[in-house]
């Protein structure tokens, strides 16, 4: 016998005209009410252990997708798998209840093959309802999406993030309907993960884009040529154009050492793409925050002067308040941190 499953996020706590946001999927054999769980309440939260019941084994099960109708593939062809070092990190999924019938529907993002949108029907069954909801986007590299209020009308809104065609905005109609916004943000980076809260506490959700690369140096022949200044060897250009080229600009960290016998190594770091932070003006308008104009402060409480670190992937806790923490990972697996306490950011790690 199948256990009952029950996932039951429900985050409104700051203002419940801006900020909703729902996941709920409930299992076939659902039965006990939440308020039969014996809830222990905390600061700003409650919780509880659930009390699975049936004789069946413990954990998930897998479902065919003959049998839950989600026959989505993030496809990638040969080619461009050869081609790219980033595409192969694949895509993200949005969940949340996009037409208001209290069950959890799923987003998948796709890269240039059309994302998808399953409506639950309960039972464990989804129906595909892309081309009625308008957000198949069949012309991006789509790495991840959210499904989020921003507009504050109570329907769960849509932001796609992507490879090189930027971050894209659609609003619900709470009958799971999407229209796209004119504002198309992070124009041409890579955007990766995305994260929303409400950094400065104005009651509008903000978004934090975390930017990698469209492409690696590694997808094809980098030709580095040295010279030497001053007795030192240097780095002169690569691909015979000078380090002031928009396309190397801040793109290297170069380690040249001499061991006096004539012996050279040489090394080369390749770095991301500054992240991005996106504040909410209302209704889902937003403005970039500039990294170094106070938003950010460092270890000691000042506006930080460094730019932005390259995210992987990004994740905020008690994100729709106007305080909580964000959380990064770097490419080199680093974890690094803020906490946000209404306009700024403050740096840990
Ligand atoms: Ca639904
Ligand atoms: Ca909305
Ligand atoms: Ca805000």
């Amino acid at each position: 016998m199948q256990h009952n499953v029950v996932i039951n996020l429900l985050f409104s706590i700051f203002n419940p005209k801006h900020v909703f946001v729902s996941l709920l999927l409930l299992g076939p054999g659902w039965q006990s009410p939440a308020a039969d769980y014996p809830w222990e309440k905390g600061p700003g939260f409650r919780r509880a252990k659930l009390l699975p019941v049936g004789a069946g084994k413990e954990g998930f099960t897998l479902l065919p997708p003959e049998q839950t109708g989600i026959v989505f593939t993030n496809a990638l062809s040969e080619q461009r798998t050869l081609a790219s070092e980033i595409l192969p990190f694949g895509s993200g999924v949005a969940a949340g209840d996009v037409d208001g019938d209290g069950l959890c529907d799923l987003y998948f993002c796709a890269l240039k093959t059309g994302n998808r949108l399953y409506r639950n029907l309960g039972n464990w069954k989804f129906e595909d309802i892309t081309e009625k909801a308008g957000v198949g986007c069949t012309n991006l590299d789509a790495t991840g999406a959210a499904l989020v209020d921003i507009d504050g009308d109570g329907t769960l809104d849509l932001i796609v993030n992507s490879l090189g065609g930027g971050t894209h905005i659609f609003f619900n109609d709470g009958k799971g309907r999407f229209t796209e916004s004119k504002e198309i943000l992070n124009a041409g980076l890579g955007g990766m993960s995305l994260a929303i809260a409400d950094y400065d506490g104005d009651g509008w959700l903000d978004l934090y884009v975390a930017n990698y690369r469209v492409n690696s140096a590694a997808d094809s022949d980098v030709r580095v040529s040295l010279r030497t200044v001053a007795g030192k060897l240097v780095v002169a250009s690569i691909n015979n154009k000078p380090l002031t080229d928009p396309e190397w600009t801040n793109r290297f960290h170069f380690q040249i050492t001499e061991d006096g016998s004539g012996t050279v190594k040489f090394a080369k770091e390749e770095l991301g793409e500054s992240d991005a932070l996106f504040r909410n003006l209302g209704k889902g308008h937003f403005k970039q925050v500039p990294w170094t104009g106070g938003a950010f402060l460092d270890e000691d409480g000042k506006p930080t002067t460094m730019g932005s670190p390259t995210c992987m992937s990004v994740m905020t806790s008690k994100p729709l308040t106007g305080s909580g923490s964000m959380t990064g990972t770097v490419g080199s697996g680093r974890l690094i941190g803020w906490r946000f306490d209404k306009f700024h950011f403050l740096r840990w790690e």
